[in-house]
């Protein structure tokens, strides 16, 4: 064996120990705090996003979705443990050096002054500190019980990394039991909330009556909101102290707090949402109930000069467009009768007729007017998804109702230009015939649900395509998302069983 692998044998279990330590103060954190702004991994998610490529971000969040998510936040959740086990790893070598007392003080108080020079919170700080000196004092206990025994060191650095890391698993463990792995954003769902207003529980029974008959197929009403985010970690904001300005080329810039919006008069409205970034056929298009303020109130007070709008996020999301196209939208509040969740904005989003989601902005903290364009972050990284939504029709559910008969179904959105047809071919093209459709709901930007059904003996392809309000037949050729939305009709191969 070469004496230098002999000489650095002794230091392997110590950091072992430490990367172990690491690993509990991320999940002491997540106890403290969960998956919150505070958690020490949201600063270090926000250096990932940083410091990547604009390209590969914008890669990871529209081609990858929620996996691209994922990825950034393991790459992130790594880099965490890593970071901690170092701040940790003077405690563990005091410890494992024979002065457990020195090591489990330094231990608690190395990591614990890092937590917080990252998140500023002292809740997840202790949350931090626990974890790694759980660890450093789990090993220095485990140290001392195999002195007494006549085990070879090499069993005594094996026990106290199996020590290190079962604790640290312990603490992740308890902390996703007792926060859950999701970001505390629970979707409303279909049912109607018993203690919403009267109007708003019958606009959602509506919406539930008009929805379609047809298995598996999502409701009018989302009952799974997508979301697209330029974090990982939602901002988390605190409604009592939030404020909204209204600033720039106006009369008079205005601040308003949550109550002042709270007393304003409110408005209920279907509103559907696309990313400009979904696939043709893709899911992220959804549709909810939303209650809040329109912006025309607060527009009508300030008098603005410019005819250009930058809407502001507390996340530093940012988006530029013409001042016309917000006016005739709204400041929601509320999401299908409940409070807007903190995933889709909280305490206040931005909901702007008809246009692609990305100027829809959520957790809104300012309203700039301007005079002059400028460019939002999306058009900054080469989309061009301020505008109004491309019409769509989408094929989301097949079904085989037996002997021979198929039914097609899904959902079709033109934006403010609404739907006026949905037209099926299942023999590839050749010829076309209406789907039948939901009945509309009230509103001036919300999808509709078709389907059609028909029999069929062999493999043949079904293509739909719908017409908007203006007469308008969806745009045939095919192109992807990138830059202003993916263009094309859906089509799918269909084999009978
Ligand atoms: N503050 C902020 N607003 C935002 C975003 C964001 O990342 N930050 N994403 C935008 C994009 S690209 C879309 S498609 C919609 C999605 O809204 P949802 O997550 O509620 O579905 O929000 C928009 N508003
Ligand atoms: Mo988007």
């Amino acid at each position: 064996m070469s004496p230098t692998l002999d000489r650095a044998r002794p230091l392997l279990p110590s950091v072992g120990v430490a990367l172990a330590a690491g690993l509990a103060a991320v999940g002491g954190s997540y106890l403290a705090v969960g998956r919150r702004p505070a958690f020490v991994v949201t600063p270090v998610d926000r250096v990932v996003l940083a410091v990547s490529p604009d390209a590969l971000v914008a890669f990871a969040i529209t081609e990858l979705g929620s996996l691209g998510h994922q990825l950034a936040l393991v790459t992130a959740l790594a880099l965490t443990c890593v970071l901690f086990g170092l701040a940790a790893l003077p405690g563990v070598l005091a410890s494992q050096g024979g002065r457990p007392a020195v090591g489990v003080v330094t231990g608690v108080v190395l990591p614990g002054a890092v937590a917080f020079g990252l998140t500023g919170s002292s809740v997840s700080s202790v949350g931090t500190a626990a974890g790694t000196g759980l660890v450093v004092l789990v090993t220095a206990g485990t140290a001392g019980l195999g002195a007494g025994e006549d085990a070879s060191p090499r069993s005594f650095g094996r026990r106290r990394v199996l020590g290190a890391v079962g604790s640290a698993i312990g603490v992740s463990a308890l902390g996703l039991f007792v926060r859950g792995s999701g970001d505390g954003s629970s979707q409303p769902g279909l049912d109607v909330p018993e203690d919403a207003r009267p109007e708003v529980r019958q606009l959602l029974t509506q919406a539930k009556n008009r929805s379609l008959a047809v298995d598996g197929l999502e409701p009018l009403v989302s009952t799974d909101f997508y979301e697209v985010d330029i974090n990982n970690i939602d901002p988390d904001v605190d409604r009592e102290t939030w404020t909204l300005s209204l600033t720039g080329a106006v009369e008079e810039e205005a601040e308003y707090d949550f109550a002042d919006i709270e007393a304003m008069d409110r408005g209920d409205r279907f509103v559907t949402l696309r990313c400009v970034g979904d696939q043709l056929n893709g899911r992220q298009m959804d549709t909810a109930l939303w209650s809040g303020v329109p912006v025309a109130a607060l527009l009508e007070a300030a008098n603005p000069d410019g005819d250009r709008v930058v809407l502001h996020g507390a996340d530093g999301y940012y988006n530029e467009f013409p001042l016309e196209a917000l006016r005739p939208g709204l400041l929601a509040y509320r999401m299908n009768g409940r409070p807007l969740p903190r995933a889709h904005g909280a305490p206040l989003r931005a909901l702007v007729p008809g246009h692609w989601g990305e100027i829809n902005v959520k957790w809104l903290t300012e309203i700039e007017v301007r005079d002059e364009d400028t460019r939002g972050y999306w058009e900054y990284r080469g989309w061009h998804g301020t505008g109004p939504v491309h019409t769509v029709a989408k094929l989301w559910q097949v079904n085989h109702l037996g002997s021979g008969r198929i039914e097609v179904a899904g959902h079709a959105y033109a934006g403010t230009r609404a739907i006026e047809t949905v037209e099926v071919s299942t023999d590839g093209g050749d010829t076309w015939t209406e789907a039948e459709l939901s009945d509309p709901l009230p509103g001036e930007d919300v999808w509709r649900q078709w389907r059609h059904e028909y029999g069929a003996a062999g493999t043949h392809e079904v293509i739909v395509r719908a017409r908007d309000g203006n007469g308008t037949l969806q745009f045939p050729d095919e192109d992807g998302p990138k830059p202003d939305g993916a263009t094309g009709w859906v089509s799918q191969t269909v084999r009978p069983r």
